[in-house]
């Protein structure tokens, strides 16, 4: 399922310094099949959001998801490989820390797609410390949008679209590891009809860690 990055054990420090590792090829291509085919499957059952999310600076929200809950019902596969020694044990390299699974359904695993022109998942921080972004489907193309857009450093959600903001493209197969409860970010908008962009996000906690729900994710995967 998993190529091992080559640099991981740098992964660390990257961390620490911006917030962001970005995991080229992390998937393979019997992975990717995989993923992509439960990934068509669940999307029947996904539903469609548009609002702005008022805890979030009221950012916008124009995307299709499926919460960890209904995943858990309705998978074998993703609740198994969120749970996966492997995955663990790399997380573990990448991060220098002993990750573990978060105590919410709703968030442990989630589906976000972006298939419209002007999709967009609006700036906001996560609940929990780390977030593992797989990607299913994305644009080929800058231009076409659907780039992640961070702010080392800074949870200031403000802080996005300034040149304090850092944003990077990713195709299928790759993946990234955010320290997402302390780094604002955004999905910036799918700028032309055909396109689409499907993720799978993991959170993952660390053991003792004070937890600072907000209502966000239940908003978005009811
Ligand atoms: O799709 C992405 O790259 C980010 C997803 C995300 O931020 C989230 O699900 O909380
Ligand atoms: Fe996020």
């Amino acid at each position: 399922m998993f190529n091992v990055p080559k640099d991981a054990d740098q992964a660390p420090a990257r961390l620490e310094r911006t917030g962001y590792v970005p995991l080229t090829g992390l998937l393979t291509a019997e992975g990717l099949a995989l993923l992509r085919r439960e990934a068509a499957r669940l999307e029947g059952i996904a539903l469609r959001r548009d609002f702005s999310m008022a805890c979030m600076d009221n950012s916008p929200r124009h995307m299709t998801t499926l919460g960890g809950q209904v995943i858990a019902e309705e998978s074998e596969l993703l609740p198994r490989l969120y749970a996966d020694e492997e995955l663990l044990s790399l997380l573990g390299r990448l991060t220098g820390q002993a990750v573990t699974s978060v105590p919410d359904p709703v968030e442990r695993h989630v589906l976000n797609i972006l298939h419209q022109e002007g999709d967009t998942h609006g700036g906001h921080t996560d609940d929990h410390p780390y977030a593992l972004v797989l990607f299913l489907e994305a644009p080929g193309r800058p231009e076409d949008g659907g780039l992640l857009e961070y702010t080392p450093g800074t949870p200031r959600l403000d802080a996005l679209g300034t040149p304090a903001a850092v944003t990077g493209h990713h195709h299928a197969g790759d993946a990234y590891l955010l320290r997402s409860d302390t780094t604002a970010h955004r999905v910036t908008p799918l700028t032309r009809p055909g396109v689409r962009r499907t993720v799978l996000n993991f959170a993952y906690t660390l053991p003792g860690h004070p937890t600072h729900p907000t209502d966000s994710a239940h908003q978005l995967y009811r």
